[in-house]
């Protein structure tokens, strides 16, 4: 909202798939809000910068620097990881997910974090100066842990990397991105006709795509009054940064007319869009 300055956070996934005893792959991506800015794919010793500000306020010797601190990390891990298996007789296949990141608060302020996932499962984080395991973490992981923690070298990097680097990348990329993460684009909306839930019943579509950011509200409507039954999509993302949603109600084929479709964005300064269902266009 207006002079309330607001957070965006950093978020840098790690996914990493480990088929067998040799073929696995990582790939990383990064997150400023809702606005992707790097991709780091497998096999690629370079990370992709996906927006004109995606350099931030970094030099390109602290991007030299970083990606070279990256490299070293991809096939440590790797090994590490491989050899972690052997230890603890883990069965492949198996996924390791990463997420790492921060968000800067006003006054110099910010908020590190690092998760780790094994199978989906949320299993060891970061906190501080050691590694530690996930409440209810399985018992395992704590001969993975105990070991992660003998390497002062490496925490010594984690800590820095949480506790000055991401904040710092995190509010160069804010400053250089803010107009385009504070944009405004409105939605269009249409209907369509889905496929018939049964007989004299019809399925009402509402469409509304090209928006950003990403909170909307939908609604079927008879008059001013929300009809409950509307059932709403997942907000899909489309190729553009701007999302995509669906919203359907199934009627009687003779209560159709009357019917309307309304949406609120906070790009449309309150002038909602409204679609009438033409009850032409049912049989
Ligand atoms: C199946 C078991 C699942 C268990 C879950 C494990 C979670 C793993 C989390 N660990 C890591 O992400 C670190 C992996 C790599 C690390 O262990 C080191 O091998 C690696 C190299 O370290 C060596 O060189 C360093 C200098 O390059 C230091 O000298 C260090 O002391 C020495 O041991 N460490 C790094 O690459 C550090 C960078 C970490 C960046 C982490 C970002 C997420």
């Amino acid at each position: 909202s207006e002079g309330s300055p607001r957070n965006f956070p950093f978020r840098c996934l790690q996914i990493s798939s480990f088929a067998n005893t040799t073929w696995t792959r990582t790939d990383g991506l990064a997150w400023l809000w809702e606005l992707q800015t790097h991709a780091w794919r497998n096999g690629s010793d370079s990370i992709h910068f996906l927006k004109p500000w995606s350099r931030g306020n970094f030099s390109p010797q602290q991007w030299e620097d970083l990606q070279h601190i990256l490299g070293v990390y991809r096939s440590s891990f790797t090994r590490d990881i491989q050899e972690f298996a052997i230890m603890l007789s883990k069965v492949y296949p198996f996924e390791l997910q990463l997420s790492a990141g921060c968000e800067a608060y006003p006054g110099n302020a910010s908020e590190s974090f690092l998760h780790v996932a094994f199978q989906g499962t949320h299993v060891v984080s970061f906190q501080g100066t050691y590694w530690e395991p996930a409440p209810d973490a399985p018992l395992w992981l704590n001969r993975a842990i105990e070991e992660l923690n003998k390497d002062q070298g490496t925490r010594e990097m984690v800590q820095s990397l949480l506790s000055d680097t991401c904040p710092q990348l995190a509010s160069g990329l804010l400053e250089a991105g803010k107009s385009e993460l504070e944009q405004q684009v409105k939605p269009k909306a249409w209907l369509s006709q889905g496929p018939s839930p049964g007989s004299d019943r019809l399925q009402l579509e509402c469409h509304v795509s090209g928006f950003y950011p990403k909170p909307v509200w939908v609604m079927w409507m008879r008059g001013e009054q929300d009809q409950p039954e509307t059932q709403r999509g997942d907000v899909l993302p489309n190729a553009d940064d701007t999302w995509y949603l669906r919203v359907t109600l199934d009627v009687a084929a003779g209560e159709a007319a009357g019917l309307s479709c309304r949406v609120k964005h906070s790009s449309l300064g309150g002038q909602d869009i409204v679609l009438h269902w033409d009850g032409s266009r049912s049989s």
